[in-house]
């Protein structure tokens, strides 16, 4: 049977067939595929209600994602609190080189908007002037509407840390009850309400709910990462080709920062990630 994992936990995998989702063990697929299954993956499996079958086969994955570890994602949605808890935006910048490095399309969801729209207006523009496509919600509906609509026919890996609001925002999506944490009064933080991935999905939205996350550990080298800054890229080009736009002369990118043609925070997180990384590479 042909079908595609939908979770993993407790040492099972669920497959979703047509319209039935079977359960087969995780243990022992590995031999058999050769390659470890994860979420997301399509499969051939053999099924037995007795000994609950195992996998022989993933098909081919159209790419593949390491946080959250899921395959076949048409869109990564990159889920940013104006607060409660509060955003990092060079953790957010990192997801994001992270999903440009892997080749994923990108979205941005600014949530939580009811409790500051003006935070949340200013989040908004940071990002729509990087060239993201943006959308600012609330659990109070405010635009779930015109973001479901562009979620229509994806396949969609949620992003972002515990407490910002995925499980809140999958479930209003898809109108379906999904478990929701709270964000501790003390810590500000989230609860990791959310503990597998599970994909959830309606007749034409297919969303990965994941545990939020608050690191990341970028594996690219320095002088790469000005390719994963999608604004850098229209620009005419700097004195050198090679420039990395950090104290080179004549820099289009820095002159663009300048005159507020690029998000300055976006900027200094680049030379922030870029220090980080070249620091790493010096041991
Ligand atoms: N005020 C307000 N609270 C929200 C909104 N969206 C979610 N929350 C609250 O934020 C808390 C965390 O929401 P979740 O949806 O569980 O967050 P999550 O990103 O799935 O968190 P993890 O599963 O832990 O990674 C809950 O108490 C929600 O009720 C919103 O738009 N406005
Ligand atoms: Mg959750
Ligand atoms: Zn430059």
């Amino acid at each position: 049977m042909r079908g595609k994992i939908i979770k993993l936990t407790g040492g099972f995998y669920y497959i979703k067939s047509g319209d039935v989702v079977l359960e087969t063990r995780a243990r022992g697929n590995f031999r058999h595929t050769k390659v470890e299954p994860i979420v997301g993956d399509d499969v051939e499996f053999k099924y037995e209600e007795k000994t609950l079958g195992y996998i022989e086969k993933v098909y081919p994955r159209k790419n593949m994602l390491t946080r959250p570890k899921v395959s076949n994602v048409d869109l990564v949605l990159i889920v940013i609190p104006v607060m409660e808890p509060k955003y990092n935006l060079v953790i957010i910048d990192k997801t994001i080189i992270q999903a440009e490095f892997e080749g994923v399309d990108i979205a941005i969801v600014i949530s939580k908007c009811d409790l500051d729209a003006k935070a949340g207006e200013n989040l908004a523009r940071i990002y729509e002037n990087s060239g993201f496509e943006t959308f600012r919600v609330s659990d109070k509906d405010e635009n779930i509407d015109s973001l479901r609509d562009f979620l229509k026919g994806k396949t969609v890996a949620l992003c972002g840390v515990s407490g910002a609001g995925k499980s809140t925002i999958t479930s209003r999506i898809l109108n379906k009850d999904v478990e929701v944490g709270r964000v501790s009064e003390k810590t500000k933080r989230g609860k990791h309400t959310t503990r597998h991935t599970e994909i959830l999905y309606n007749n034409d939205i297919y969303i990965f709910d994941t545990p939020g996350f608050s690191s990341l550990t970028l594996k690219i080298e320095e002088d790469d990462l000005k390719k994963y800054f999608r604004e850098f890229k229209d620009l005419s080009p700097c004195k050198f080709n090679n420039c990395n736009h950090i104290k080179e002369p004549k820099c289009t990118v820095k002159d663009a920062v300048e005159i507020g043609d690029i998000e300055k925070t976006r900027y200094d997180n680049y030379l922030y990630i870029y220090n980080e990384l070249k620091e790493k590479g010096e041991y």
